[in-house]
């Protein structure tokens, strides 16, 4: 199928791109025979467990399960049994205490991120393996000055983190604003997506297309086909976007609805201001603010070139993803549950001004390469996913870091394809990236670097010493080795 072109899209009009979205669902369907259409249904959120007096204890248990899937039953893992998994709620100070119990047939454990806490221990520490049949008790506290935002977990086991969260093992973590701005409804909104077969089973993923990073035919939200979400027209809605996908960028057209942009990767902006376009790479959240007028509208991912190995590898190869409708968004009429007039949403309060790292000294530069590169021509195989020439070993320590200082990092990456970069603990403050307007403080937890070029960013490495990991957030890239270690002392 030739790629339709974004100007193209456009040409067709709103009745065109519903085509769009929908011809690509057509395609899936008739790969998968005995598939329904799926689609319209109105969507489902997980279920929400909230910290209270400052505690909140979950029992998660990663599983095979059998989900509903557009119309049939799909063959895959979650946790709990839901897919996405329970969205937990917390506030600064709380303590999480989470059992993770293992009834996968692999090794597993858990990551909570962009959350900033200890990965000492049995807490945010990524070398952790629960083997099967076994448990493990996790402990989280988040500091008293934790930031607000949308977080999310998922296992973060090296080998296993891109099969386990393509199998359904994600889940939302919320730690709600101090003054919340006032909506009519707040959304979890997590997009993930899959490739079943015939029977339901998730599809076989090949060396090639690990190597590209596995891209689920069918995209998902809230495990489900293009749900139908309703509004009343003027109604001013929160979404929190979550790309649990474990390679698909999300190129999202926020055509119809307006659209205001008010965080990045848990963090408020320090301006909200209106967009039309959002991208975001593996990992990372968006909180939106979305205001139709009367209409209904498809919300659509557009394709998205994240660059390929033409040339690394017999066959080479690109993946700019499929143009894929989300959900179906619905304001019209008078779909309002109470009577009444809708509430003026009115203008959005004054934010929290940031911290900006540019105002305070810099006690270490550093520079990290991300690289792709056949070992003596040893053809596909061979590929190593390296950085600075090094493949991921959980026994050496990488950089050092000292607890309490500024860094500046340079992330620059010497391959084809893009590499959304995450740091567990520490979130990053972007100084430096092509053509992006940075005169505010921009901060996120994953930062995508552009095939063939570089981005820096400065980190201001708080509050906690032990050994963590930075890496490629294509989970795949992760698992072939592009991940490093990081220790704060
Ligand atoms: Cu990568």
């Amino acid at each position: 199928m030739k790629p339709l072109s974004r100007r193209n899209a456009l040409a067709l009009g709103v009745t065109g791109t519903a085509a769009v979205a929908a011809g690509a669902a057509g395609l899936h369907w008739s790969r998968t025979a005995g598939l329904s259409t799926g689609g319209g249904a109105a969507l489902k959120e997980p279920v929400t467990l909230a910290s209270r007096q400052g505690r909140l204890a979950v029992r998660l248990e990663a599983a095979p399960a059998r989900i509903g899937i557009g119309g049939r039953t799909a063959s895959v893992a979650a946790f709990n049994g839901s897919l996405p998994g329970p969205t937990l709620r917390l506030d600064p100070g709380d303590r999480l205490n989470i059992t993770l119990v293992n009834a996968l047939a692999d090794p597993t454990n858990l990551h909570v991120h962009g959350l900033h806490v200890s990965p000492a221990g049995n807490g945010d520490n990524p070398f952790i393996s629960v083997a099967p049949g076994q448990s493990y008790e996790y402990e989280f506290v988040l500091p008293p000055d934790h930031p607000p935002g949308t977080f999310w977990y998922h296992p973060h086991h090296h080998g296993m983190a891109a099969e386990q969260v393509a199998a359904g093992l994600y889940g939302a973590i919320i730690v709600p604003d101090p003054a919340p701005i006032p909506v009519s409804r707040e959304r979890v909104l997590i997009v993930s997506d899959i490739s079943l077969d015939g029977n339901g089973q998730i599809e076989q993923v090949s060396l090639p297309e690990r190597m590209m990073g596995r891209e689920g035919r069918t995209v998902l939200v809230n495990g489900q086909v293009r749900p139908a979400l309703q509004a009343a027209p003027g109604e001013r809605e929160r979404w929190r976007l979550i790309n649990a996908c474990p390679a698909r960028y999300l190129n999202l057209q926020l055509e119809g609805p307006r659209y205001q942009l008010l965080a990045l990767d848990g963090r408020l902006l320090s301006t909200v201001s209106d967009t039309g376009q959002l991208l975001l790479a593996p990992g990372n959240r968006a909180d939106v603010l979305v205001t139709p007028g009367e209409g209904r509208w498809t919300l659509r991912t557009d394709r998205y070139d994240r660059g390929g190995m033409a040339g690394m590898m017999m066959g080479g190869g690109t993946s700019a993803g499929t143009p894929s409708g989300l959900l179906s968004f619905d304001a019209r009429g008078d779909p309002v549950p109470e009577p009444g007039p809708v509430p003026e949403p009115g203008p959005v309060p004054r934010l929290p001004v940031l911290r900006d790292l540019r105002e305070e000294p810099v006690t270490g530069r550093r520079r990290l390469d991300f690289s792709m590169g056949t070992g003596q021509g040893m053809g596909p195989a061979a590929m190593g996913f390296t950085i600075n020439g090094k493949e991921f070993d959980a026994g050496r320590v990488d950089e050092t870091v000292s607890v309490g200082s500024v860094e500046e990092w340079t992330l620059s990456n010497s391959s084809p394809m893009d590499h959304p970069v995450h740091l567990h603990v520490w979130p990053m403050q972007i100084i430096q990236e092509g053509a992006r307007d940075l005169t505010g403080p921009q901060w996120q937890d994953v930062v995508n670097i552009p095939a063939n070029s570089e981005v820096k960013v400065l980190v201001a490495f708080d509050s906690f010493p032990g050994r963590t990991v930075f890496h490629c957030h294509i989970l795949d890239h992760e698992d072939l080795g592009m991940m490093g270690v990081v220790e704060a002392r």
